[in-house]
This record gives structure tokens, sequence and C-alpha cells, in this order.
């Protein structure tokens, strides 16, 4: 199982992200990119007015088809995800992003959550309270072809009174250049966009949030029980579950929470 780096680490700390080259195979990436795709179809069906937009967001995509409940806990990730936040950690959502070519921004520069979290900043050598983990399923080898962007250090900067710049890149901005396969981990209030799209394919990606365990979840309050039953222990208790004997006091630390969560990773962490 890959582990969190020193270079990771002071990447994470310094830079306010991390990119995981080669997260996913080639492989896994095209078996994801093919479920996320049915899912799309689907959901494009069901939806007709996102037909006609540039951009648009599924959520709950664990529910959309178990393909991406190895996505969970996946060893290309799941070690450097526990490195970083710690054990008591929960799934807040999960996402599929689908950008089609459009010659304006697919996304304005935002920190997540919006106001609730904006001014929120821990110390850089904190567990971060969230961060999103973005695969990339799709190539996006060049700038302006919806790349995901971000302005490297502004973890550690408050957020300008009447939010971030609309216009203008705020100085410092990049693109992130990628392969299928690829990942991004970045907490809730780095500055983050997408950048126009003037190629002519569908860049499609999926996202995991993983919060501290006491935060709210935005996909479930509880995860429906069809969905739970079908996954391992491990990855219940990261959808929410609490297990057995559980009570009201405990919502940050269920007594098992080491035992499910690291235990029955030790031998993939070793
Ligand atoms: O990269 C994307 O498509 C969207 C990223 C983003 O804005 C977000 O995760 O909040």
């Amino acid at each position: 199982m890959r582990r969190l780096t020193d270079e990771m680490r002071r990447h994470w700390r310094e830079e306010g992200y991390i990119l995981l080259k080669g997260a996913l195979t080639k492989d896994q990436a095209a078996t994801y990119l093919s479920a996320a795709d049915s899912v799309i179809e689907r959901y494009r069906n069901h939806n007709p007015d996102v037909r006609d937009q540039k951009a648009f967001t599924i959520i709950q995509t664990v529910e959309q088809s178990p393909a991406f409940d190895s996505l969970i806990d996946h060893p290309g990730t799941f070690g450097v995800i526990l490195d970083l936040i710690g054990p008591y950690l929960q799934v807040m959502g999960t996402q599929i992003y689908v950008r089609y070519p459009s010659d304006s921004r697919l996304s304005g520069w935002h920190t997540d959550a919006g106001p609730s979290l904006a001014q929120i900043r821990v110390e850089p050598d904190s567990p971060p309270l969230n961060f999103k983990i973005q695969y990339f399923l799709t190539d996006i080898p060049e700038e302006n072809r919806a790349n995901f962007c971000l302005v490297p250090r502004t973890h550690r900067v408050p957020v300008p009174e009447g939010g971030l710049p609309r216009g203008e890149d705020p100085e410092g901005a990049i693109q992130l250049c990628v392969e299928s396969g690829d990942a991004a981990i970045f907490p809730h209030n780095l500055w983050h966009g997408v950048a126009p799209h003037f190629g002519d394919n569908v860049r499609r990606s999926v996202t995991f949030r993983y919060g501290q365990q006491w935060c709210r979840p935005y996909d479930y309050e509880k995860a429906p029980q069809e969905l739970l039953d079908r996954m391992t222990p491990r990855q219940r208790r990261l959808m929410g579950d609490m297990g057995l004997g559980y009570t009201a006091t405990d919502y940050f630390k269920p007594k098992d929470q080491l035992e499910v969560v690291i235990e029955d990773a030790v031998e993939e962490l070793a």
C-alpha cells in the first residue's frame, strides 16, 4: 500500500496540495472511467436539463455504481490518506465531475463549503479537517483543457472580504496537467477552480472527500443500508456505519475504530 513520503508531507504543508502520479494504474483508471460513463449516460437521460450544460457534477457516486466502492480505500491512495488525516476519518461525499469544451472557465475560483469554512485554516502541522482527492480518469496533457487549477500556498491565506477574484487569475495560479490515473489531494481552503476547455473531449474525474469523523458528511445523514450491506467492514465504517453497541457519545471515536480502520489495513500497510 502506498504511504505518505517526507516529500509529500513537505509539499502538503508548504504548497497546500499533493499530486499523486499514477495513483491508479491505467487499467484501473479505464475501468472507473467506463463505470463513470455509464453513470453519466443514465444521469443525462434522467436529467435532460444538464444536456445543455458545459459542466455538471453527479453526487453520491458510490450509490450510482458498486464499481466505485473500491475507491473508498484503494491501495494506491488509502495509506497516504490515513497518514495525512489520521484514523478517525469518514467519507464526507463523492462526486463525478463532467466538463465539456468551453471557452470560459468551467468553475470560478473558490474554497470549498462556502462561508462556513472559508476562514478556517488549521496549522500546517495539524491533521486537516477535511480534503478532497480527485482521481483524473482522462488525460489533461496541456493547459486550457478543463484543468484542475489551484493557487499553491493559499491554504494559509485568508479569503479576501467579498470573495475570491472573479475575472483575472490570482497571482501564482497554476493549471495541473495530468494523466488518467493521477490524483490530486487538496484541503477545503486551498483556492481552486477549473480552466476553460479548448479541446474536444469530455474531461471526467471522480472525487472523494474525507473528513474527521465528527464533521457532518454531505452525501448522507445515514448511508442507505443496501449500500452498506455490500461493502467490507472497513468501507462500511468509512461510509459512516459506526457498528454495534455504538452510543451517541461515540460519534467521533467508535471503540473498535483502530481495529476496523487500521488493523484491517495493517498487512496492506506493512
Ligand atoms: O476539477 C474540477 O472539475 C472541480 C474541482 C472543484 O472545483 C472542486 O472540487 O470544488
